[in-house]
């Protein structure tokens, strides 16, 4: 996969997807991440890229034009352009899995109040916010999208099951995880994880994450 991302701060994106799993990925090229600096595509002595926005009110909008040129610039006959702004739908697993099959993807960063709409309208084919509360600006929510997505490619998790028995595979949380020692200032861990019984350690876990997902996630069952 290759995904380019266009934003105000390349360094917002570069921490998070220059780490761990994101760095083993992009090193063996399985993902192609390409971060660029939306300024790069402004035209004028002092490479703006917002203005005021018509009508008045709160804030500047962004330009069109640079993104536009970039986007024109990057894309792929196989482009998939996504929009990150709080306005977007709201990005699940389901969405993290349907974006994976992706051969190319491009993030626009959203940032002030917002992106000149006729941006939207021409390039974006869909717009993504990251949940139900307001970033500064889209990069931190591409980083957790470009994250997402790229941890699901095919070879990136060492072990291909983590991906398919995770949270969310089957629309619940997860159940209590241990290691050593068994017993730790007072606390036991459950005798049903010390025994070697797997029935019993798959009951208790399905058990577990049912209530977990009762206590703090209702809206996941409905
Ligand atoms: Cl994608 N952008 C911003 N600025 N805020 C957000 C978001 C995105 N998703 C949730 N909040």
């Amino acid at each position: 996969m290759r995904l380019d991302i266009l934003t105000l701060f390349p360094a917002i994106c570069a921490g998070p997807l220059g780490e761990s799993m994101m760095k083993r990925a992009r090193e063996s090229g399985k993902v192609d991440v390409r971060i660029h600096n939306l300024r790069d595509w402004a035209t004028d002595k002092h490479r703006t890229t917002d203005d005021m926005p018509f009508g008045g009110g709160q804030g500047m909008v962004m330009k069109p034009e640079p993104i536009f040129a970039a986007v024109e610039e990057l894309r792929t006959p196989e482009a998939r352009v996504l929009l990150l702004t709080p306005q977007g739908s709201v990005f699940k697993q389901a969405t993290a899995h349907r974006l994976a099959a992706e051969a190319h993807l491009i993030f626009i960063c959203g940032h002030y109040e917002g992106v000149d709409h006729r941006v939207v309208e021409a390039l974006v084919d869909e717009e993504v916010s990251i949940g139900d509360y307001v970033l500064t600006n889209g990069a931190l929510a591409a980083a957790v999208v470009a994250d997402a997505v790229i941890r699901l490619l095919p070879g990136v998790l060492g072990d291909d099951r983590s991906a398919v028995e995770e949270s969310f595979s089957h629309g619940l949380l997860e159940a209590p995880h241990y290691t050593r020692p068994a017993e730790f200032r007072g606390q036991r861990v459950p005798d049903v994880l010390l025994g070697g019984n797997h029935a019993a350690i798959a009951k208790w876990r399905a058990e577990q994450g049912m209530a977990r997902t009762r206590r703090n996630r209702p809206d996941l069952l409905g």
